[in-house]
């Protein structure tokens, strides 16, 4: 089948033409690769250049020439680019173009007389071995388009392990809109001090009240929001709306710091401390009530810049913490330098800690790792009193989970900060707590007072 490389301008033909080549692989050894082509912008100001028709026609010129004629690309609406390969082996055949689109893409893009540093991505599917039908191939390569960006590598085969919502059908125009039309909102949950038994501070964690959709979860729109760059405007959101809470608190006699959740994207931010510093002087709360949790992968993605750029926002005297330790490839050396005062382990190692013998030899070795490094070390998701009693024991400072409290939102989360005990219980899903908005607190003036803490 020869034919001029096609500039399909729409989805429409493009899955036509998907179609077509299905439909002759289906009689041969042949298989039918998709390289679905996305670009990051390290410089989120100028992240929107990429989604304009001249940077796509740029694009275009490098692929054509790299390309064969029997190949088809297409510039998708969003900016990325995806070419449909309609007779390869297998996925070496479709690496090795994958490598070679990358080598076409490395000179800088010049656009309006910009030379703009992108970094693409790709993700690879291949027909049939990682589906057996047309219409999921494009779903798939998104999956591995996604996966490549997480990780920050070149490009990513599909995996079956991908996860599903990572195809969430989500788009940024929605997420914009949920931005601007209150359709966020935020949830609490406390982490405590196991020594004192008081609230040390609460983490703040994001949800979307889609209108049609229902509530959707951050393990779904963060990845839409990073991908798109609305994840520095939904941080801000997020930051700002977490420190009015935070002095609405303080005015009302309740002395409580606030934790919230950074991405990758976030410390690759140059402007983020200035922000962070801007945020907190006009809304006149202390930057020892804030604290910022990222991950090690987020660190470790360009850990010379995490360094500058957190360094710069604990010098204002804002808390960071390490959050999910243990599940990256954290780097010892880079661990010793990074300027944050906590370490939070993740919930796999805790959650059956007192069955699983390895877990807790974990547990107990990155307790010690983190006091030797200075740092106080938080357990995340703490379910049961068998767990809190062994954290204790490990010498653990302070515990986050459902065992306390699940996160919740601000009207459950003020009575519980200042009304009589009554325990949370982990039968209460956040669901139920939508609809029953206020319930029983377990301490007051921050000591909790159940008897089995
Ligand atoms: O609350 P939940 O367990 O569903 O959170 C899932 C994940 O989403 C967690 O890893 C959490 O850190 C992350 N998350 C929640 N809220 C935010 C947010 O506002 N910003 C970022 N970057 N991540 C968040
Ligand atoms: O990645 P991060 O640590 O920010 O994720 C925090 C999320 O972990 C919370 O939003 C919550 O949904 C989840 N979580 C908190 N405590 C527990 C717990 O005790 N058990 C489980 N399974 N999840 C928890
Ligand atoms: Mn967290």
């Amino acid at each position: 089948m020869t034919q001029n490389i096609s500039d399909l301008s729409g989805d429409a033909e493009f899955q036509l033409r998907l179609r077509q080549v299905v439909l002759a692989a289906q009689h041969t050894v042949k298989q039918v690769g998709l390289l679905l082509i996305g670009f990051d912008c390290p410089d989120h100001s100028l992240a929107d250049l990429t989604r304009m028709p001249n940077f796509s026609d740029s694009v275009w010129t490098r692929l054509r020439n790299t390309l064969r004629d029997s190949d088809t690309v297409i510039r998708r609406e969003n900016g990325e680019i995806a070419v449909l390969l309609p007779s390869v082996n297998g996925s070496d055949d479709v690496i090795l173009v994958a490598k070679k689109v990358l080598g076409s893409l490395q000179e800088p893009l010049l656009i309006e007389g910009l030379k703009l540093d992108v970094r693409p991505r790709i993700g690879i599917a291949l027909f049939p071995e990682h589906t057996s039908s047309a219409t999921t191939l494009m779903q798939r390569a998104d999956s591995a388009l996604n996966s490549a960006r997480r990780s920050k590598t070149d490009y990513t085969l599909y995996s079956h392990g991908d996860n599903d919502a990572q195809r969430s059908p989500l788009s940024m125009g929605q997420l914009r809109q949920a931005i601007v039309a209150d359709q966020l909102f935020l949830l609490y949950q406390p982490k405590i001090n196991l020594k004192t038994q008081s609230i040390s501070g609460l983490e703040v964690l994001t949800r979307w009240q889609h209108p049609d959709l229902g509530l959707i979860s951050p393990d779904e729109f963060i990845p839409v929001a990073e991908r798109t760059g609305l994840i520095i405007p939904l941080t801000l959101w997020v930051l700002q709306q977490s420190l009015l809470q935070c002095r609405t608190w303080g005015e009302r006699g309740i002395d409580v710091s606030v934790a919230v959740n950074l991405s990758m994207w976030n410390l690759d931010a140059q402007e983020l401390p200035d922000q962070i510093k801007g945020l907190l002087q006009n809304i006149g709360v202390t930057p020892d009530k804030l604290e910022l949790e990222m991950t090690e992968s987020a660190i470790m993605g360009d850990p010379q810049r995490a360094i500058r750029t957190l360094s710069l926002i604990r010098d204002l005297g804002v808390k960071l913490a390490i959050d999910d330790f243990g599940t990256g490839y954290s780097s010892l050396a880079y661990l010793k330098k990074l300027p944050v005062t906590s370490m939070k382990i993740d919930k796999s190692f805790i959650l059956n800690m007192e069955r699983d013998k390895d877990n807790s030899i974990i547990v107990r070795s990155i307790i010690e790792l983190g006091h030797n490094l200075g740092l106080k070390i938080v357990a995340e998701g703490v379910e049961t009193h068998e767990a809190q009693d062994m954290l204790r024991q490990l010498d653990c400072d302070e515990a986050q989970g459902f065992y306390y409290s699940r996160p919740i939102p601000v009207d459950a989360m003020t009575e519980f900060l200042k009304t009589p005990p009554v325990k949370l219980t982990a039968q209460l899903t956040e669901e139920n707590i939508m609809s029953t908005p206020a319930h029983g607190p377990m301490q007051r003036n921050g000591i909790l007072t159940n008897p089995k803490l």
